[in-house]
């Protein structure tokens, strides 16, 4: 997949791509990561890139046309079409549902803004979607970019190792929080590790991190309970839980 970033902070764009998963995905030729700087196809010795609003008001207002320069500039350095993305508050908000979508497409161009926003004739023309991460204010959209590459990175095929397989982590498939972990030492002065871990028994195991994923979800995000259909053992889990079953570890 090849994902381009348009944006006034291309070295953050960089650093974010370096490291990690991300870093390894780029290592193994899985991801193609690339940022534009509209700076670099602004016109005159000062390189504007924003100007003030029409109508007034606080702050600035992108430019259009170092954006549209940049954003044809990345269109242009592959053949495949882009969907063009622009990271938002104004956005629909991101899911692990929609990061699925965006990680079966070749490629997409990610745009940043910065200041108060991009004049809205630019976004018309050029933006296929918006995205938002969240209800709270960022200072720009690279944080957000990089949110996405992350996300979009760790679902290319051959990225994650076996053990950091997708599917085992929270949202992965069953919509459900993670369970809690342990390692050594078994005896600590914080706390000692649930006798079940071990026991030697895989499925009693297995039973228990299910148990422990269901209750941590109805307790801390109802939320997602709700949107997920529980089947009948996972709800005699879930029911064991609630009642205070000691065996079941209901500490949080
Ligand atoms: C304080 C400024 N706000 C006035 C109502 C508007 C505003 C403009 C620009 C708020 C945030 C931003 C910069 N944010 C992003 O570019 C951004 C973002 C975010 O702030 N939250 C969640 N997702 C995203 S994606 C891009």
């Amino acid at each position: 997949m090849r994902i381009d970033v348009v944006s006034l902070f291309p070295e953050f764009i960089a650093q974010c791509a370096a490291v990690g998963v991300v870093g390894r995905a780029r290592e193994r030729g899985l991801l193609t990561l690339q940022a534009w700087n509209p700076r670099d196809h602004a016109e005159g010795n000062y390189r504007r890139v924003d100007d003030r609003p029409f109508g007034g008001g606080p702050g600035m207002v992108m430019l259009i046309d170092p954006l549209r320069a940049a954003i044809q500039a990345a269109r242009a350095a592959d053949p495949r079409p882009a969907r063009v993305i622009y990271m938002s508050p104004q956005g629909r908000p991101l899911t692990q549902a929609r990061v699925r979508e965006l990680a079966a497409r070749e490629r997409m161009i990610l745009l940043c803004g910065r200041y108060e926003g991009v004049d809205e004739r630019l976004l018309q023309a050029e933006v296929d979607e918006e995205l938002s991460i969240g209800d709270y204010v960022l200072s720009g959209g690279e944080l957000a970019a990089a949110v996405v590459v992350d996300a979009v990175a760790r679902l290319q095929d051959g990225v994650l190792n076996d053990a950091e397989s997708a599917t085992q982590d929270s949202f992965g498939d069953d919509g459900l929080l993670d369970c809690p972990h342990y390692t050594r030492p078994v005896e600590h002065a914080l706390g000692k590790v649930p006798d079940v871990l071990l026991s030697g028994n895989h499925a009693e195991i297995a039973k228990w991190r299910r148990q422990q994923a269901l209750g941590r979800t109805w307790r801390r995000r109802p939320d997602l309970l709700d949107a997920s259909a529980l089947g009948k053992a996972d709800r005699r889990l879930l029911e064991a839980y609630r009642a205070g079953d000691p065996a079941s570890g209901t500490d949080d």
